[in-house]
């Protein structure tokens, strides 16, 4: 008969099951539990290059060179994979795997930046006490350096929101243990270790960061209330945002921040994130790229984008709105030359399970599910796909996660729709800075990869046709 210690050693490492067996087995801080791990995946790299380097995985078509690398399998990325069909998965575990396996805040029922930043870093389990410690060692750093307080109290409230939010990023670099450690000099091995010091440093500031934007920009001169050492990260962000009393929005944004925090290697942000961070930038500088990524209307800018959109079907056609008229403010979209927000998507061929699941929580309670602008977005889904179908352009009719992020936001009176992406970049630290601390751990070099003119192109595909 199988012991639980008989059956663990007979799973591999990163299998989902080992890994929620392997829950409750260890008092040990994220750090050391790191510690453990990378020298198991390094010898994993390892075996790879001397086993298989040569060994070919894949080809390139033309397609993928002027469209964008869409579809070529070209970057190590271990922390999540994005299945066209089934949507993302977290070290194996999808969505629902997760709300069930990871622990939330005391109080709160729903997955949180915690417990996912250690699955994504470690690719286990944490115990709800390992989730309550790294919460207090994030509240504990949340606090900013005085002259970032400055630096963003002196941009004009006019400035985007994710503008401030990059420059912001950029200047806590001044305090970069990795960039002091670099300039005295050390050892490769020891990369890992302060890119991931830098790395909870910045995950820890960026509520404070990203929180007194908010204020400056729509509420300026309130008082922004302390970082309390009890609360979870996305707990103390919505208390300095100044909705700590909504519960259901704090569990709405625990829920958002965890499930978009990574979507593995290739969408812009994550790609840029490893990118900058290859050329051995410090994790700021790093992550301070990324959100300049994400700012673009085709990616994090979409959720702002979703609202301003859905507000203007609203205006226009009423809250209690039949699908022909959705259908045609639909058709006028499309055919004024513009995407419709909120869906597509670079990789997936389904309903994204990040917008089922955000649907779930509003199904979940009767006031969301009748709000106006709620009911709009789910209308909107149910005419959009065959529209899209019709049009006959877009590889993916399906709504991805931005088509209902922000509107419920909206609902709970979080009305400032430009400041939408900042929520996002929160959230998206947690897959970058998993990435960047593995890179280093990895000793992963700097990306360069090959580029060719339009003419070596033509060359090669007719010399590859004959
Ligand atoms: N509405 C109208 N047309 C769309 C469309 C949409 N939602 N999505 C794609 N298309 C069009 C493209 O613009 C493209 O047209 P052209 O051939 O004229 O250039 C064509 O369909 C093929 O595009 P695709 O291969 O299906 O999609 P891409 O991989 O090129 O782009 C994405 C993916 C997300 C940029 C695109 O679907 C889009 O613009 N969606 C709307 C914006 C959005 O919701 N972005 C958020 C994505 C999630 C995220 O990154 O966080």
């Amino acid at each position: 008969m199988f012991t639980r210690n008989s059956l663990l050693k007979s799973l591999p490492r990163s299998s989902p099951l080992s890994t929620s067996f392997r829950r409750n087995a260890s008092t040990k801080s994220l750090k050391e539990t790191l510690e453990e791990v990378i020298p198991h995946k390094q010898q994993h790299l390892k075996r790879l290059k001397a086993e298989h380097s040569d060994t070919v995985i894949g080809d390139v078509k033309v397609a993928n060179v002027i469209g964008g690398m869409r579809g070529l399998r070209a970057m190590l990325w271990d922390s999540s994979v994005l299945d066209p069909d089934e949507g993302i998965r977290f070290h194996g575990h999808s969505i629902p795997d997760c709300q069930r396996l990871l622990p939330p805040a005391p109080g709160g029922k729903e997955v949180i930046a915690e417990s996912m930043l250690w699955l994504l870093l470690t690719g286990q389990v944490p115990t709800a006490e390992q989730t309550r410690q790294l919460s207090r060692e994030l509240a504990e750093k949340a606090e900013l350096p005085e002259f970032v307080e400055k630096l963003v109290d002196s941009f004009p409230t006019t400035l985007h929101p994710m503008t401030q939010l990059g420059m912001g990023v950029a200047a806590l670099n001044h305090g970069s243990a990795f960039q002091a450690a670099y300039e005295k000099g050390m050892k490769k091995t020891e990369y890992w270790q302060h890119t991931f010091d830098d790395c909870i440093n910045l995950v820890a500031r960026l509520p404070a960061l990203a929180a007194r934007i908010f204020r400056n920009v729509y509420n300026p001169g309130a008082p922004l209330p302390a970082i309390d050492k009890d609360l979870d990260l996305v707990g103390n962000y919505t208390k300095l945002l100044g909705y700590g009393d909504n519960h259901d929005l704090t569990e709405y944004l625990r829920l958002y921040i965890a499930i978009h925090g990574d979507h593995e290697g290739g969408n812009a942000s994550a790609h840029t994130a490893h990118l900058v961070g290859s050329t051995l930038s410090d994790p700021y500088l790093a992550y301070s790229a990324a959100l300049f990524a994400l700012a673009g209307p085709l990616h994090g800018l979409a959720n702002q984008e979703v609202l301003r959109w859905q507000l203007a079907m609203q205006k226009e056609v009423g809250d209690n709105v039949d699908h022909e008229t959705i259908r045609e403010y639909l058709w006028r979209t499309l055919k004024s030359g513009q995407v419709v927000p909120g869906y597509g998507h670079g990789v997936l061929r389904k309903p994204d399970p990040r917008f089922m699941a955000l649907q779930e929580f509003c199904d979940s309670r009767p006031e969301l599910g009748n709000s106006p602008i709620i009911q709009l977005v789910k209308k909107t889904y149910e005419v959009a796909p065959d529209v899209l179908k019709e049009h006959g352009k877009t590889k993916n009719p399906y709504p991805n996660v931005d088509a209902a992020s922000g509107c419920v936001l909206y609902h709970y009176g979080l009305t400032q729709f430009k400041y939408y992406t900042v929520i996002f970049g929160v959230s998206r630290a947690l897959g970058c800075v998993t990435q960047l601390v593995w890179a280093r751990a990895l000793g992963l070099p700097i990306e360069r990869p090959k580029s060719y003119s339009l003419d070596a192109i033509e060359q090669l595909a007719k010399s590859g046709s004959t």
